[in-house]
């Protein structure tokens, strides 16, 4: 079932004092990552592109001055008449080559890892402080089979704490690429205590992994879990229509708040309904258009991602911290292109199961996640009632 919802339905859980990520004036450095797969996009532009841009202007600066100071007709007044130097034009053929190599490869990582949405699996066991051998179903398709130890993560939650084990140290892993991945932990694990086995091809370095580690790429992998729900977004003249497909395909759009309904700070990024997703789990994106081409795009997540008409685009992100978020259509669709933003608020689970079961009453439908005393002392309620 299909509603619009529109205007002001209490769409957003967060309280006014959340925290908000907004560009600043003046800035000149990206917005804060808050995924995991943008700090390697910062990363990349600042530890990759910008030194090499920088040596490359420092380089040719130097080389104008030289000639400039060198070569001018005063300083030479007898010019040189040789036309070529073949070892000259190999060396500025070869290095730029070179550099465009160096850049290709962790891009092309990048577009990889932004492209295909992960399909990573948990399996989550009881230990019972005896047990030692814990099998992982590795039912990918052949080309998405676990096969590495960077595959795999096995680990374990006593409550208190999570701890990630390490390959080899504490466990011994047999079937690398079979149909089922068998893990032996050095120590059974202690009763009572969870043992997770997270696999999947699809990987990214932990959050808030330091430059200088990535340099070296010596930072902690993760596997990354597949998406939990399906964002649908879908573009129009001038505001964004978004729809939740796993959830009862409730559907609202979201439209700038003019400036007497909003700060002056937010003016231009508020919107009247934003988009509610919960923290740390993979949201798959879809986005389509019902005019011209418009683009979604949050910088916080270096998501950027066309919706075409007549089209189907597809990306995914994780938000690592709670918050709202903000961007903007970033594709020229005409006169109020500019008055078209982009919020997504980050909530926990609880917080989006509430407003989940919330659109579903908007729209009609069974709350979905209400839980089950919550469901009887209602139907009391409505039997006392009639
Ligand atoms: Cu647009």
């Amino acid at each position: 079932m299909k509603k619009i919802l529109s205007g002001l339905a209490g769409l957003s859980v967060l309280a006014a004092s959340a925290a908000y990520a907004l560009p600043e004036p003046g800035g000149i450095d990206m917005q804060p990552a808050a995924s995991a797969l943008a700090e390697e996009v910062h990363f990349f532009h600042n530890g990759i592109l910008m030194p090499v841009m920088t040596v490359i202007s420092l380089l040719v600066l130097a080389l104008l001055l030289w000639v400039m100071v060198r070569y001018n007709s005063k300083a030479n007044p007898v010019a040189q008449k040789f036309s070529h130097n073949t070892l000259v034009e190999i060396i500025w053929t070869g290095i730029p080559i070179l550099i465009l190599l160096i850049i290709a490869l962790p891009s092309f990582e990048l577009l990889y890892k932004e492209g295909v949405t992960p399909d990573g699996k948990q399996v989550v066991t009881r230990g019972d402080g005896q047990t030692v051998d814990f099998v992982f179903a590795n039912d990918f398709p052949d080309s998405r089979m676990v096969k590495r130890a960077d595959h795999l993560q096995v680990l374990i939650d006593t409550g208190a704490e999570r701890r990630t084990l390490k390959n080899r140290k504490d466990f011994k892993v047999e079937g690398w690429g079979e149909r089922d991945l068998v893990v032996s932990l050095n120590e059974p694990a202690p009763a009572g205590s969870s043992v997770i086995l997270r696999g999947g091809r699809s990987t990214q370095n932990v959050s808030g992994c330091p430059m200088s580690k990535r340099f070296i790429d010596a930072c902690e992998k993760e596997v990354v879990l597949a998406p939990t729900m399906t964002l649908k977004v879908s573009g129009y003249q001038w505001g964004w229509t978004y729809s939740y497909p796993d959830f009862g395909d409730f559907e609202y759009s979201s439209n700038m708040l003019p400036e007497d309904q909003t700060t002056p700070e937010l003016y231009r990024f508020a919107v009247d309904n934003r988009v509610v997703i919960p923290v740390g789990e993979s949201i798959r994106v879809t986005t389509t258009a019902r005019d011209v081409i418009h683009s979604w795009a949050l910088p916080n997540f270096a998501l950027k991602i066309d919706a075409v008409p007549g089209r189907f685009n597809e990306t995914w992100f994780r938000a690592e911290k709670e918050g709202v978020y903000y961007g903007q259509c970033s594709e020229i669709c005409g006169i109020r292109h500019s008055f078209m933003p982009i919020a997504v608020e980050v909530v926990s689970r609880p917080k989006f199961e509430a407003w989940v079961d919330s659109q579903r009453a908007l729209a009609g439908l069974d709350p979905m996640f209400i839980d089950d005393n919550v469901k009887l002392a209602q139907a009391g309620a409505s039997a006392a009632a009639e």
